[in-house]
């Protein structure tokens, strides 16, 4: 896998989201997308149980995201780090975007390095705050820098704690599903607005050659490049 062009002749970059269950991974491959692709839900007992991946275009790049199932959910860690693994193998990963929620604690800081030792250290990740479409400044990023109130913990107010954890970039932003934002023009603006600075540190970050997966071929993948070839054809 990997080997072969996409629909639109060219190999997309690959994206991994993750992130604690609840905090918008689904939402967040739905913006990038701009629309609904994967499935979202309010209920954590029903979220993503299987990785899956949408293809989606950037000013004319073409991409894959991985909608990774939620940590601490229904799919045991050491699954989900072995299909990470799996697609790095396949068809290497060019970014990874880890979401956290503004509001609460959702950092999951051993599932993160165990991430990192199975990706690569050349590939760059990016850390998704989400969740901050009323946040009290005027804007979003400045989310990140706030001064921790008094008595809250270091996730709940800022993310200069995170920056130590070796992340490349962050983005403040809210994924707030589109029809949870429709009605309310300040909540569409803010919206909006995440959808295209998300986008701009996807191409920030894409912008070199390809990564080819990881892993040799082997005769099962060889079968799954053929089998994916009769879908497109
Ligand atoms: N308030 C708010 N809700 C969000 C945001 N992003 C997602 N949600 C909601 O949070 C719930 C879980 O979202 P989902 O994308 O399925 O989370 P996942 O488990 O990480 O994939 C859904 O009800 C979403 O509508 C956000 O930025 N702000
Ligand atoms: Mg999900």
């Amino acid at each position: 896998m990997g080997m072969l062009p996409d629909r639109t002749g060219c190999n997309p970059y690959v994206i991994v989201v993750v992130g604690r269950t609840g905090v918008g991974v689904s939402s967040l491959v739905n913006l990038i997308a701009g629309r609904t692709v994967a499935p979202h839900f309010p209920d954590a007992s029903q979220c993503t149980r299987r990785i899956r991946a949408y293809p989606a275009e950037i000013k004319g790049t073409s991409y894959l995201l991985y909608d990774i199932p939620g940590f601490d959910g229904k799919v045991s860690t050491e699954r989900l780090v072995n299909a990470i693994r799996t697609v790095e193998r396949r068809r290497g990963v060019d970014l990874l975007l880890y979401c956290v929620r503004g509001k609460r604690n959702t950092f999951m800081p051993k599932t993160y390095r165990e991430l990192r030792q199975t990706i690569p250290r050349v590939v760059p990740s990016v850390v998704v705050v989400t969740g901050l479409e009323r946040y009290g400044g005027s804007e979003m990023v400045e989310w990140w820098s706030a001064i921790p109130r008094e008595g809250a913990t270091t996730t709940q107010s800022n993310g200069s704690h995170l920056e130590e954890l070796l992340f490349e970039d962050h983005v403040c932003v809210t994924t707030l599903p589109e029809l949870d934002a429709v009605a309310d023009g300040a909540l569409r603006e803010r919206r909006d607005l995440s959808a295209v600075e998300v986008k701009r540190i996807i191409s920030h970050h894409c912008e070199g050659l390809k990564r080819p997966g990881s892993g040799r071929p082997t005769a099962w993948d060889f079968l799954e490049v053929l089998a994916e070839w009769f879908k497109w054809h």
